[in-house]
């Protein structure tokens, strides 16, 4: 699939200059980063303060971030369906096919359908989303996304009034997923949200990283990206997104609800029974840094959960 290009511009051709003078093209936060890094700076800094980090979009208050470079991006993964070793997903989501490819958009929706993934992407226009990760293990990366908000999604295929949760269901094809030979988790791979959550502007449906087509290992053609949460929150390859009323069961949470909550949102305060969450490392540095508050996304997010107990929910 090609990545729809922002205004018409081959990503090649777009400047910095090009970024800061055409701000309106910033949809959500650090819009821009990812052209910066087609344009052929990725692992710059993005400023050196506040005041420089809002220039291209403002990635919540960590002046110190740079882009995590691509080779990092698509060869340090977790998806069990292709193995459970970081260089795995590399090694073998080679054997995924993502032409063609449907997505069923079912349950409390007022349009359900299955749809060809062309028709469900195109009416879409694509933004560029800069976010930072952090995976439950302590790790992180600083990844240019591309997508649509999953909330564009939503409202065209109307949610019913019982629609209270989203839930996510990633492709079963053990012939395609060599991971999924073994029992590692049980298939397929289900993660969810509240509708909220879903509707937060945050919350991406990517198709691509980097300017380009998602790999299969980032979970190509099509995954949810959610940056306030740990990253086993955002499903890979989805084939079907259901809304329903009750809470959907989301496979880490019922593998080890002990250790996956439903929630999952990074919280620095709370810790993973096995280890610590205050702080992290980001996929090449070897100091580690403080793990911020919701990612460092609290401005954007932490008003959904006023009044929850975020160490029950965890
Ligand atoms: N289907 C599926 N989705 C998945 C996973 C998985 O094993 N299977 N791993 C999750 C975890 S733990 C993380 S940290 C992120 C990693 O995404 P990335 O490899 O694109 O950085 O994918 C998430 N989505
Ligand atoms: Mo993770």
């Amino acid at each position: 699939m090609l990545i729809r290009r922002t205004a018409g511009i081959p990503f090649s051709e777009i400047t910095p200059e090009a970024l800061y003078t055409d701000r309106r093209t910033f949809v959500g936060i650090a819009a821009g980063a990812g052209l910066l890094a087609a344009a052929g700076i990725a692992g710059s800094t993005l400023g050196r303060g506040r005041g420089a980090m809002n220039a291209i979009g403002d990635l919540g208050g960590a002046p110190e971030d740079k882009l995590t470079p691509y080779d990092d991006v698509t060869t340090y993964n977790n998806f069990y369906e292709f193995g459970t070793s970081k260089a795995d997903p590399s090694r073998h989501a080679g054997s995924l096919r993502t032409h063609p490819w449907t997505v069923r958009v079912d349950g409390e929706v007022a349009r359900p359908a299955d749809y060809a993934l062309e028709d469900l992407v195109k009416p879409h226009k694509l933004v560029d989303r800069t976010y930072r990760m952090r995976c439950v293990e302590g790790w992180s990366m600083v990844i240019p996304w591309q997508g649509f908000p999953l909330a564009d999604l939503l409202k065209r295929v109307e949610p019913t009034g019982k629609a209270r949760f989203v839930e996510f269901t990633t492709l079963n094809d053990p012939r395609q997923m060599p991971g999924q030979r073994m029992n590692v988790l049980p298939w397929p791979y289900v993660e969810a949200l509240r509708l909220d959550e879903a509707l937060n502007p945050l919350t991406l449906m990517a198709t691509g990283l980097y300017g380009k087509s998602l790999l299969g290992q980032n979970g190509a053609p099509l995954r949810v990206v959610i940056p306030w949460k740990y990253g086993f929150k955002g499903a890979k390859s989805i084939v079907r997104i259901r809304l329903t009323e009750k809470a959907p069961r989301t496979t880490w949470n019922v593998v080890a609800p002990s250790e996956y909550g439903f929630y999952g949102n990074v919280n620095p305060a709370v810790d993973h029974p096995r280890w610590s969450q205050a702080t992290e490392r980001r996929i090449g540095e070897w100091r580690r840094r403080a793990t911020l508050p919701f990612n460092g996304y609290a401005d954007e997010v932490a008003s959904m959960y006023a009044g929850l107990d975020l160490r029950k929910n965890f």
